[in-house]
């Protein structure tokens, strides 16, 4: 695979830019790769500077459902440019995206617009405390919710990689109030609530995983949840930046039927832009300034530009049969791929149209199982699937996405290379 144009582009970013990278999973450090370094993207297909084509199955991190560069968005969001990309004054897209979002989802009555799922994390967390007086959230080893200080416990995704659970440069101070405890485990969570419940505001989860690749909530562990939170007075937070509009129009928690108290979205919503948002109870929401004492703001939240790439986006996927078609498709590529790996000491962990391989002889179902997966083989794993033209997520603790773009012939071209790889590996 020509790789000349791509080693060049890294050269000189990493002069500029630390690791060469604007956010560390893509540096590919653990898969033993350069980073590529992409010119233009349409539907599934990747070209870099080298002009490699590449099918995506990363889709930057779930976000293009639609397959990227969708006509219909891109030609609304050309239109909205023109009339300028950001006021600093409330919008009509606002008020019509939060329509859609707030009928889409269950829990949300009310929802507040921001530019990341970080910012989405971060705020919902302050207004659970805001909301209830108390400090203690309690999060789960291998979720990831964003870079904010006191998330940044156990955490999964590129947090994984770099060899340690928490980062440098986060006062111990910052983190005293944020429990994590192990994925799926109903016993260390009611031993936890049993001597400290009255002190929590937040119970924060991946409702599916999905930092840590694909993990199940065991059946009934988000019941158990939503049952001893409302019994002790905290708040289930419900993070769906990955699972919302991915799983269902609602996310997890309408396809899985267990609604949270406060939801946060990201990646899909913002239909490839700057633009998540968290929402829930208007009673929790109402905390919030200029309405109630808890303060959250940013300049470009809820810009007509990302409003609008998010409006067209959630449109189209309320469209009848856009879920169900989804499903069909990934079903069917799911059950071939069950035959492939067949032997091969693999795990297969899927819902919908999202799944993670791991190599690893053993179910997994929480960070600790992830973890005992043969990270080498992984790499391996990447790097021949990038030699047969397909860019699968480059961790073993990502997920990775299938799209409305994704076609049959595709589906089949990858699951032959699958194949070939484990021939070799
Ligand atoms: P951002 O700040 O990256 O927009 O969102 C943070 C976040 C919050 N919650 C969940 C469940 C998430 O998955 C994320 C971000 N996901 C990673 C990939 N798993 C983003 C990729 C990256 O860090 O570059």
């Amino acid at each position: 695979m020509e790789r000349t144009n791509s080693l060049k582009a890294y050269a000189e970013a990493i002069k500029v830019i630390p690791g060469g990278v604007n956010s560390p999973v893509r540096a590919l450090r653990s898969v033993g790769e350069a980073p590529l370094f992409i010119k233009k993207a349409k539907g599934t297909i990747l070209t870099d500077v080298d002009d490699n084509q590449l099918i995506d199955f990363c889709l930057s991190w779930g976000v293009f459902i639609l397959g990227h560069s969708h006509p219909q968005v891109n030609e609304a969001v050309k239109r909205a440019v023109d009339n300028g990309s950001s006021y600093g004054i409330p919008s009509l897209q606002e008020t019509a995206l939060a329509r859609l979002v707030v009928d889409a989802f269950p829990s949300i009555e009310k929802v507040r617009f921001v530019n990341s799922g970080t910012e989405a994390v971060m705020s919902a967390v302050r207004v659970a405390r805001g909301f209830t007086g108390r400090n203690v959230i309690v999060k789960f080893d291998g979720c990831y919710h964003g870079h904010a200080d006191h998330l940044l416990v156990s955490a999964g995704s590129g947090v994984t990689n770099i060899g340690n659970s928490s980062s440098a440069g986060v006062p111990v101070d910052f983190t005293k109030y944020t429990v994590s405890l192990p994925y799926n485990d109903e016993e260390a969570v009611q031993t936890y609530f049993r001597e400290n419940g009255e002190k929590v505001a937040a119970v924060v989860i991946e409702p599916v995983a999905c930092n840590m690749g694909v993990v199940l909530p065991k059946d009934g562990f988000l019941k158990f949840l939503r049952e001893i939170t409302t019994k002790h007075g905290a708040l289930l937070l419900f993070d769906e930046v990955i699972t919302g509009f991915r799983l269902s129009l609602g996310g997890a928690q309408n396809r899985l039927g267990v609604i949270p108290d406060l939801t946060t979205i990201g990646k899909i919503v913002g239909g490839g832009f700057p633009a998540a948002a968290f929402g829930g109870r208007s009673d929790i929401m109402s905390q919030l300034a200029p309405d109630g004492p808890v303060y959250q703001a940013g300049t470009l939240s809820g810009n007509p530009v990302a409003m609008t790439a998010g409006i067209e986006t959630v449109n189209l996927l309320s469209q009848n049969h856009f879920y169900s078609e989804l499903e069909t498709k990934s079903d069917g590529f799911i059950h071939e791929l069950k035959e492939v790996i067949k032997g091969q000491g693999i795990q297969l962990n899927h819902i919908g149209s999202m799944f993670t391989l791991f190599f690893n002889e053993r179910p997994v179902q929480n960070f600790a199982d992830a973890k005992r997966s043969d990270q080498q083989r992984f790499a391996r794993y990447f790097r021949s699937m990038l030699a047969h033209g397909i860019y699968v997520s480059p961790s073993q603790f990502e997920g990775n996405f299938l799209s409305q773009a994704h076609s049959q012939e595709q589906l089949e071209q990858v699951l032959n290379a699958i194949s070939a790889t484990l021939k070799k590996i």
